[in-house]
């Protein structure tokens, strides 16, 4: 049992939500949420106000303004602005109400666009980063610097993990907004229930990502929580990537959709590949445990009983998964 209070900051996102599943399976019995009704986590005022009420004695800081490809290209204002304001707010709170250990999370896409591969943590700013999420970057690089400065001015132990493209529960479908994977989910499973021929997946299908499950990266995160306590980065991954066709092969294959692929070479491609070092992380001694065809059937029966596949074209029972679906 657990008896340090923890405030989980983000707790309805998708990593949030899988930090506070995790935290409970372990015997944290103190988890401290607000929903973003209760606490704009933009407003510092409102954030210092929590933080001297309640008191939190750890805190994971979950929260951030996320999205795709073409989200963060879109609205770079809001990626910058946003992330700098929450994680400022929420970090400066912490070291004021003398909050005894944090932990930021930050991103792959922190690392240069060309970082040699796998990507270990010293690749951090040595060289240019990739420009469709570089003022997302940006922010979580400012967040990394600002828990090392309190941790070098005032031996603050706050803590940052860097979690590869993740999915899982509580996930983003929204076609304009989402990463590849809830995406190419969605699409497919759409394509499959309506009958159609054939799904459009942006780019050419070649940049390469490894995906983590959120229930891997919560368990990692507690792991880090318990056991380490250097303000240097560490990388959280599955050690293993593919290629965004190889992915949108496999969720045809878990989908049952025997339709083809369309690549539109129009929608860009982003960073060529993006796969982590985490050999800081195994020499710890944790490991992943969801891999990639086992984490897509559980996220798409998720899928299929959330409101998402409710408002999807076809009644249920017509797009359920098919077992033993041919291999494409
Ligand atoms: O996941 P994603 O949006 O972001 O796209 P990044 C990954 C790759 O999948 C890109 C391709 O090459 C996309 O062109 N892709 C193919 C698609 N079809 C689709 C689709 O239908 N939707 C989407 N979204 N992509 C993000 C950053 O980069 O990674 C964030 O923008 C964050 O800042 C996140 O760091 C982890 O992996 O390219």
């Amino acid at each position: 049992m657990q008896t340090e209070s923890i405030f989980v900051a983000g707790h309805r996102g998708l990593v949030g939500s899988a930090v506070v599943r995790n935290l409970q399976k372990h015997g944290y019995r103190r988890i401290i949420a607000r929903t973003r009704a209760e606490l704009d986590l933009r407003e510092r005022g409102a954030v210092y106000r929590f933080f001297r009420q309640e008191k939190p004695e750890l805190v994971v800081l979950a929260a951030a303004k996320v999205g795709g490809i073409q989200a963060n290209d879109r609205d770079p204002v809001d990626f910058l602005l946003q992330n700098l304001e929450i994680q400022n707010n929420l970090i400066s709170a912490s070291h004021e109400s003398g909050v005894r250990k944090l932990l930021f999370l930050g991103s792959s896409c922190i690392y240069p666009k060309f970082a040699e591969q796998p990507i270990r943590e010293e690749s951090l700013l040595t060289g240019p980063l990739e420009p469709t999420n570089e003022p997302y970057a940006i922010a979580k690089i400012a967040g990394i610097k600002l828990c090392q400065a309190y941790a070098r001015q005032y031996g603050a132990n706050f803590i940052s993990a860097m979690p590869t493209n993740l999915y899982g529960p509580e996930d983003n479908f929204d076609l304009q907004t989402s990463h590849v994977l809830p995406a190419l989910l969605r699409k497919i499973h759409e394509a499959k229930a309506a009958g159609r021929a054939d799904v459009v997946v942006w780019g050419t299908g070649t940049p390469r990502r490894e995906f983590l499950h959120t229930d891997d990266l919560a368990d990692a995160l507690r792991f880090l929580l318990e056991n380490y306590d250097s303000p240097e980065i560490i990388n959280v991954g599955s050690g293993q990537d593919v290629t965004v066709r190889e992915l949108a092969e496999l969720i045809c294959d878990v989908v049952g959709f025997q339709g083809s692929l369309i690549f539109d070479p129009s929608q860009p491609d982003g960073t060529p590949r993006k796969l982590l070092d985490t050999s800081r992380l195994l020499a710890l001694g944790w490991r992943p445990t969801i891999g990639l065809r086992e984490g897509i059937e559980r996220i798409y029966r998720w899928f299929l009983q959330s409101d998402h596949a409710k408002a999807g074209l076809m009644p249920l029972q017509a797009c359920a998964p098919a077992s033993g679906a041919s291999p494409r």
